[in-house]
């Protein structure tokens, strides 16, 4: 279990002495009244926000609770500065302040993580992946291409020096894992811009046990022969071992980046140690702030010191300017992480992750991969007769919010889906332990068996609409209430 202490804040409030939710209670009632001045209907959606948080069972793997400091911090007129560049190198005057927090974070940064580099700009995981491609391109494409054509830099090609060098851009090739098994969009898939920079091969995972099949990619890499292969996932219910992953990405002359966006708390929490840690592997590391992580909304990429001076060409690359207040409440959370009970928080999201899974298992439900040994849960809700749209919904219906998932091979596609994904660090954030975890396994699998799907007018099931049987999302949300008041988020913090 979470230290109570650090169970909804992230900070060891004996040190500080001061129980920060209730203190934060009068200044968040003031910050709603002045909003509200200028426009009721932001302030009211805020405050509701809470309300709804507090009262729902939070599964959504993505997601967690950044603690009332963090918050506090991306609130100030750091957000007002434009500091386009790096550190001490800006396109603006008057940069020192943004300078300081920009240095603070990324020190917390490498030292978190054992970084050689940290580029805190990234504004979220997609841009963090851009800033990684991008990184990759110049160090690896553009570099050696000035180089053979005798130029210092872009400044010096002619017309016919371009065409090559955009031809070089253009016939590049990635690796990633593919959606159905758990990869994400930004991996070379075709609804984000990475899937038109590159030509893309994606890496699946073995049809009996669900797992990456490293022989498999081995094989597959070396006949594609990549420039970078992309390891990480947004719903993968597995750890990757990543020296197996640098080893394929050596042998074919790759360049391995992983995207830690999902699992990033649980490497700073050193949960994910030794093969599994990225860090010591990766030649770039991409990640967000706001998932297992507990910061801010936004995103770094970690690299070595070789790939460090394309990274920090980020902005204006591809990234807009800095958020100097975002940088700021990154620094927070970075600083967080480090803490013992962040790693106390981190072994709770993988144990819960287990009694979640166990206890969906004990009931009935199937889950890809047969369990899971980091944060999330992958259910195929296919034995239940449902799709994962269908699942989502009822499961909405009932004050629990996870969100559909394809699972591999899946018959109903990336729309309607035969998973439900869930996760574990927003509620053991709240402080849930493996007790209050299984008592979600029971109230998922209540909700999954008491929910069948419409038929049509055709007399075909359909894929979308169902009904629940009568009473179930009631009895649910009551359940739900007991071990969410148990669990108080934010406590002290009172708004009316
Ligand atoms: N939205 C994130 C997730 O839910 O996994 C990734 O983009």
């Amino acid at each position: 279990m979470t230290d109570p202490a650090e169970s909804t804040t992230g900070v060891d409030l004996s040190a500080n002495n001061i129980d920060i939710n209730t203190a934060a209670a009068p200044v968040y009632r003031q910050m709603l009244d002045i909003i509200a001045a200028v426009e009721p209907r932001v302030a009211e959606a805020t405050r509701q926000e809470l309300v709804d948080q507090r009262a729902s069972l939070k599964l959504i793997a993505s997601e967690n609770y950044a603690s009332l400091p963090v918050l506090m911090t991306m609130g100030t007129w750091l957000s007002d500065k434009y500091a386009e560049g790096t550190i001490g190198h800006r396109f603006y005057a008057g940069c020192r302040n943004i300078d300081t927090v920009e240095a603070v974070a990324a020190e917390h940064a490498t030292a978190l993580f054992g970084a050689e580099h940290a580029y805190v700009q990234p504004h979220s995981g997609i841009d963090a992946n851009l800033v990684a491609y991008w990184a990759i391109l110049q160090h690896r494409v553009e570099s050696p291409t000035l180089e053979r054509l005798g130029a210092a830099t872009v400044n010096d090609l002619t017309e016919s020096d371009w065409e090559d060098l955009r031809r070089e851009f253009n016939r590049q090739r990635v690796m990633g894992m593919s959606l159905d098994a758990g990869g994400h969009l930004t991996h070379g898939f075709r609804h984000n811009i990475s899937g038109k920079m590159f030509e893309q091969h994606a890496y699946g995972t073995d049809p009996t046990t669900g797992l990456i099949d490293y022989d498999a990619l081995r094989e597959a890499a070396r006949e594609f022969k990549p420039l970078i292969i992309v390891a990480g996932y947004s719903a993968y219910p597995r750890r990757v071992n990543f020296a197996r992953m640098r080893d394929i990405a050596d042998e074919v002359g790759a360049t391995l980046m992983v995207d830690m966006a999902h699992f990033a708390g649980l490497v700073a929490g050193k949960v994910f140690t030794g093969e599994e840690n990225p860090v010591p592997y990766a030649h770039v590391v991409s990640s967000t702030t706001h998932k297992s992580l507990r910061g801010p909304r936004g995103g770094f990429v970690l690299s070595t010191k070789d790939y460090a001076p394309a990274v920090d060409k980020g902005c204006p690359m591809v990234l807009g300017g800095p958020l100097g207040h975002v940088m700021a409440a990154k620094a927070l959370a970075f600083a967080e992480a480090r803490t013992a009970g962040f790693q106390a928080y981190a072994q709770s999201v993988a144990d819960n992750a287990k009694a979640l899974a166990e206890g969906l298992l004990r009931r009935g439900a199937q889950l890809v991969t047969g369990g899971t040994d980091n944060h999330l849960v992958l259910i195929d809700v296919s034995n239940f007769g449902l799709t994962g749209r269908q699942a989502e919904s009822a499961l909405l219906d009932s004050g629990i919010v996870t969100n559909r998932n394809s699972v591999p091979r899946d018959p109903n596609g990336a729309w309607y889906t035969s998973g439900v994904r869930i996760g574990t660090p927003a509620l053991t954030t709240r402080g849930f332990g493996a007790a209050e975890f299984d008592t979600v396994a029971e109230l998922i699998v209540d909700v999954l068996k008491s929910t069948t799907p419409t038929t049509t007018s055709a007399g075909a099931a359909s894929k979308a609409k169902y009904t629940i049987a009568d009473g179930v999302p009631e009895k649910t949300m009551s359940r739900s209430a007991e071990i969410l008041d148990a669990h108080p988020l934010y406590p002290g913090l009172t708004l009316d």
